[in-house]
């Protein structure tokens, strides 16, 4: 019952006011709107070579790239992949795809070959770029359906390499040496795709989650812009960037933010803690972006101790909870930093709230808070049982509504309105309540989703798989508690008659076909999955049974 004429609905705001947001701009334009007040200040640092970029370098190469790829006949409207880990060239072709009205799909390049074509395919992306290396793995069709044709490279889609490209497959500096006059003039409506994550969302397998101009923009507004932004990022800021581009956290919070508010941007293509200290020391890192298995490497890790990081001023997590006691450990090491959370979802824009410590005038907030909703948005939070909106200290359904959440999903209507309601407001899926001070706490989430180090872990993906193996009769996926990655997936397999299957055969037959972060961790075989009338797995249960071993 979500009837609204009946029950007053609690609806949270900012406690920052609102603000005007231009959300009529293009993605790009507003971006890049100010770089003629700081041309010259670096924008993209490579953390691995030092080559830095400055704003007027990033801007033309951005608008060379688009040329370059209009002139490979990538048209408004066509979707590119970007098929890689963080790096300049990934900077330049999810803005130059703006500039052009095209739309970019990102994707793990550590996924399979099969995993990267559900994406590809699904997205009917036309030109994928990407590195050498992972070339091999859009050439390997041995995971995909035979009887579909199987695209070829050269043919059915153009692929681009950052480096020395292999056969068939083409040179980035074909785009990013293009003529930036080649431009075309494309009119781009704020309704207009601009990114295509993929996301699993509340229940079910990942689905493109289409992002617009208005989206996208207005999400950035609402945290960089106004009298007293509510995360100030500063022109003199070096913010780190070794979370990967290719999730939205990274995307919108770290590259997208830090181009509108003039901050340089310091890529690392990967985690490895000692280059991480000595970049955060020799660049002077003044805000680093982390997620809570980071936010343990910074805080234990005894060489953090031989490197001075008394540049951070600002450190920010999110995309799993971050205990207290990580939290105070993390600020034993940073004491001069002020720490705090947001609270994203790829659907929802994605910034839900965030830490009003990072405001320019800051307020005083509390320890496993996951901020205060954005301005120029409303929060509720409801009943799941009943639809009700509950008040202040009431854990309940977070729900959104804002221009910043995405359009829907592409091409399914049917979980796009199970996700947006007809009054506009997006279901998250998790569970939380709002304090006496405006603060959310996420207390649990009734999604189905499980999150390895932040990262999404559909288990209706992995469940699907595990039911295509001939000796297994039913299965299901749930997450574990677990203190380095915060969840694993562990299976619930039922066998079928007769057949002899080890945990280890099960867990290879999986660890063959995803991506690292998915591998099912722990097999547990059952007689039956247990199923709610409609024939639903009752997931709590399953959940419920790990907590208490001896019932398994
Ligand atoms: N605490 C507890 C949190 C938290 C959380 C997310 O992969 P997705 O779809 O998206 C993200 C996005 C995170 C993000 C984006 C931009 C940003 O500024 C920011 O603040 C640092 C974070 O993770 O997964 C969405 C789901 O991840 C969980 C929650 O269940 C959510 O629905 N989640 N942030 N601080 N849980």
């Amino acid at each position: 019952n979500t009837n609204t004429n009946t029950n007053t609905t609690h609806v949270f705001k900012s406690k920052l006011p609102d603000i005007p947001i231009s959300n009529h701009l293009p993605l790009h334009t507003y971006c890049f709107q100010n770089v003629s007040d700081f041309p010259d200040n670096p924008c993209l640092i490579v953390g691995s070579t030092s080559k830095t970029y400055s704003f007027a370098d990033t801007h033309l190469l951005c608008r060379k790239t688009a040329a370059g790829l209009s002139n490979l006949g990538i048209k408004q409207g066509d979707v590119i992949m970007i098929l890689l880990q963080n790096c300049a060239e990934f900077v330049f072709a999810f803005m130059g795809a703006s500039m052009i009205g095209a739309v970019t799909t990102t994707a793990n390049p550590f996924y399979t070959s099969s995993e990267i074509f559900k994406q590809f395919k699904a997205s009917r992306a036309k030109l994928i770029i990407t590195l050498s290396q992972y070339v091999d793995k859009l050439r390997d069709t041995t995971t995909t359906n035979t009887d579909e044709k199987i695209p070829k490279i050269g043919q059915d889609f153009t692929v681009i390499t950052i480096d020395e490209p292999p056969k068939n497959c083409l040179h980035f500096t074909l785009l990013s040496e293009a003529n930036e006059k080649d431009l075309p003039e494309v009119s781009i409506d704020p309704d207009d795709p601009v990114a295509l994550p993929f996301s699993s969302g509340t229940t079910g397998l990942p689905k493109g989650v289409v992002l617009t101009h208005k989206s996208l923009m207005t999400s950035v507004a609402q945290q960089v812009d106004g009298e007293n932004p509510n995360l100030y990022l500063k022109q003199q800021d070096v913010v780190l960037c070794v979370l990967p581009l290719f999730h939205i956290y990274s995307l919108n919070s770290v590259l997208l933010c830090s181009l509108r508010a003039g901050a340089g941007v310091l890529l690392m293509h990967k985690f490895e803690i000692g280059v991480l200290l000595e970049l955060i020391q020799q660049h002077k890192v003044s805000v680093a972006a982390v997620v809570p298995p980071l936010v343990l490497a910074l805080a234990k890790n005894p060489m953090v101790a031989k490197f001075d990081l008394g540049s951070i001023r600002m450190v920010l997590s999110g995309a799993a909870p971050l205990g207290k006691e990580l939290e105070e450990a993390l600020r034993s090491r940073v004491p001069q930093a002020i720490l705090g959370q947001g609270y994203g979802m790829t659907e929802a824009g994605p910034v839900l709230s965030m830490c009003l410590g990072f405001a320019k005038k800051p307020y005083p907030t509390k320890s496993g808070s996951c901020g205060t909703v954005v301005r120029n948005a409303e929060l509720k939070v409801i009943d799941p049982e009943t639809g009700c909106s509950l008040g202040y200290n009431h854990p309940g359904e977070i729900c959104i509504r804002g221009p910043q959440i995405m359009k829907g999903y592409l091409n399914d209507d049917e979980a796009t309105a199970n996700t947006i309601d007809v009054e506009g407001w997006l279901h998250t899926g998790d569970i939380g309540y709002v304090d006496d001070d405006d603060e959310v706490f996420i207390v649990d989430r009734v999604k189905e989703i499980i999150k390895f180090k932040g990262f999404q872990v559909p288990p209706a993906e992995l469940e699907a798989l595990l039911i295509n193996h001939s000796s297994i009769a039913d299965a299901a996926v749930v997450p574990q508690k677990d203190e380095v990655a915060g969840e694993v997936p562990v299976a619930f397999v039922v066998r079928s008659n007769g057949f002899e299957l080890t945990e280890e055969a099960v867990k290879e037959y999986i660890a063959k076909q995803v991506v690292f972060y998915k591998r099912v961790h722990k097999v547990y075989f059952v007689h039956a999955i247990p199923k709610s009338p409609s024939g639903k797995i009752l997931r709590k249960d399953l959940r419920a049974k790990l907590a208490a071993p001896s019932t398994i």
